[in-house]
Order: C-alpha cells, then sequence, then structure tokens
C-alpha cells in the first residue's frame, strides 16, 4: 500500500480544478516533478482542468512544457499541489494561497509547515521519486514515456546519476518502475549530462579561479565581467557546482555568482559537501536546502566570507 498515493488520490477526485506548483529557479527535479504530476493528472482525468504554474524557464536537460497561463479567478476553489518546494515563499506564483486546498509534495526537511497536506519524505531522494511510486501505485501498467521521462530526469538529476547517500532500495524501485517505459536512459543522460564547447571553456574558467582555505573548503567567486565574457546567465552559471565536485581533499565546496540588485552587487551562491550538513549554515544566510546540497541568496561580499569561515570552523570541529 502506498499511504500518499491513497491520501493524494481521495483528495485529487474532488476537484474539477488543479493547479501544479513548483519552486522558483527550478531545477530538473522540480520541473519533472512538476510536469510529470500534470500530465499523469491529465491522463488519469481528462475531464478536470490540470494546469502548470510558474514563470516559464529553461533548464538544462528535458524539454519541459511552456507554463499556463493562469487567470487570477481559477485559483479560486482550485486544488493547489506543490511539488519539490521547502518554503511558502519560494513557490513559483503566489496565488497558490488562493487555492482552496494545498497538498505539498516534497522530500526536504520540514522547516515551513505551509500547505493542508503535507505528503513529505525526507528520505526520498528526490520529489520524482515519491512521485514515481505513488504512480506506480495507482497506474499498474508502464507510463507513458513522456511521465516516465519528466520523472527519470529528476531522478538523475537530484541523485546525481544515483551516487548521493540518499539514494535507497526504493529509488531502484521507482526506477525500476520507470525504464519499463519506452525511454532510453543514455538519452536523458545525455539531456542532462553533455554540454558545448562554450561551457567547456566556461568550467575550465570555473576551475581556474578556485580558492583553496586551509580547512579545506574550495569555492570559487563569479564575479559579473566573467558571466559577461562567457555570455552566461546568473542562474545557469550557478548549476556549474557540479565543476568542482569529486575531489576528495574538497570537504565542503561552493560557487558564489554576483548579481545586480537595484544596483547593488550581491552573490548568490551554491554550497555542497562530502559529509558535512551545511544546509543548517545555508538557513541562516538566506537559504536553504538539503543537508549536503544547499543554497544561499542575496548575500553581500563580507557575508560571503562569515559564510566561508562558519563552513570551516565546522569542518575543523568534524575533523576533532
Ligand atoms: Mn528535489
Amino acid at each position: 500500500m502506498n499511504k500518499f498515493a491513497e491520501q493524494f488520490l481521495s483528495i485529487v477526485k474532488d476537484y474539477e480544478t488543479i493547479i501544479v506548483f513548483r519552486h522558483i529557479n527550478p531545477d530538473n527535479d522540480a520541473l519533472g516533478s512538476q510536469w510529470a504530476t500534470v500530465s499523469f493528472l491529465r491522463l488519469l482525468f481528462p475531464k478536470k482542468i490540470v494546469l502548470g504554474a510558474g514563470l516559464h524557464q529553461i533548464v538544462k536537460g528535458v524539454d519541459y512544457p511552456a507554463s499556463d497561463e493562469i487567470a487570477d479567478y481559477q485559483f479560486k476553489g482550485s486544488l493547489g499541489i506543490i511539488c519539490d518546494t521547502a518554503n511558502h515563499e519560494r513557490v513559483d506564483d503566489q496565488r497558490f494561497n488562493q487555492c482552496d486546498y494545498v497538498i505539498r509534495i516534497d522530500h526536504h526537511p520540514i522547516h515551513d509547515l505551509f500547505g493542508d497536506l503535507l505528503l513529505v519524505n525526507e528520505q526520498a531522494s528526490s520529489t520524482c521519486e515519491i512521485l514515481a511510486l505513488m504512480f506506480r501505485y495507482i497506474y499498474i501498467d508502464p507510463l507513458p514515456k513522456q511521465i516516465a521521462t519528466y520523472l527519470t530526469a529528476g531522478i538523475l538529476s537530484d541523485t546525481i546519476m544515483f551516487s548521493i547517500p540518499s539514494v535507497s532500495s526504493k529509488t531502484f524501485l521507482a526506477a525500476s518502475y520507470l525504464t519499463q517505459s519506452d525511454i532510453r536512459l543514455s538519452d536523458i543522460h545525455a539531456e542532462l549530462y553533455h554540454y558545448s564547447e562554450d561551457e567547456f571553456i566556461f568550467i575550465n574558467a570555473l576551475r581556474s579561479k578556485i580558492q583553496r582555505s586551509s580547512c579545506g573548503m574550495a569555492y570559487v567567486i563569479v564575479n559579473r565581467s566573467m558571466l559577461e565574457e562567457h555570455n552566461m546567465h546568473p542562474n545557469k552559471a550557478k548549476e556549474y557546482i557540479f565543476a568542482l565536485s569529486q575531489v576528495k581533499e574538497f570537504k565542503v565546496w561552493a560557487i558564489f555568482i554576483e548579481i545586480d540588485v537595484e544596483g547593488k552587487s550581491l552573490y548568490n551562491g551554491s554550497l555542497r559537501s562530502q559529509s558535512i550538513v551545511v544546509n543548517d549554515i545555508a538557513n541562516r544566510y538566506n537559504g536553504g536546502g538539503h543537508p549536503l546540497a544547499a543554497a544561499v541568496k542575496h548575500l553581500s561580499y563580507f557575508q560571503v566570507n562569515e559564510l566561508i569561515e562558519e563552513c570551516c570552523i565546522k569542518i575543523a570541529n568534524e575533523e576533532k
């Protein structure tokens, strides 16, 4: 039995209009879970109106549909389903507040108790894993190719190809179900991870600018001139945190991207770690996320250095 699936279905049945949300600056797990949910509900309930909310953004990975245009009146009396989003302020389209009832499906640690029904499993590798196991319970046959592709993209990217600690037998149960559909893992992998020569050059530039703290932290500060030189959008640049991973000596690694906020120079960042918990630190710097993969937002240069210092103290304590 899948309790999440039972609870989900019992509420979904009662609503004519269902609006599915995800977080701002989406990644493949956010977009994959959102569009898998939209497509799955349209398949199951062709008479219901099922819409995908949020600013349309193209990310490296699968081609997701453009978001739907949703008028204010459509939120009234609707069911909202929010995927992969831990804090209410990060929901892309704050009109979710006007939905009649809100279900949250997520795998982030719970800090913010918004929503009427929380289908949250902090142990799951990804929101797409949770959904795949729910859909497997509801829909015995292999899923249509598109839905399986969205879910697989989310799982592959959030788990960095099944390589992070939260990958479990359930992740593979989900993957086993998804690969019964007509998908090609090698194609999805190529869409997620292959890059162009321009990106290759940007990665080289990043790696050449790496700074090391004696504590075992490695980081890169990407200023605006570097972004311009490589014609790189700040949101996209943040994703290149992967270029610093897999180095044994880097206990914690980070990338900080300079952005312009009303004429002020501030930094958004991504933080990764081999085993030291960093999301508690990120929580104190306008951010949050997973224990070993977190993000921070709108920091001054001074705060960036403070954060690096905090990470170093944590690494030192851990090594004692
Ligand atoms: Mn996720």
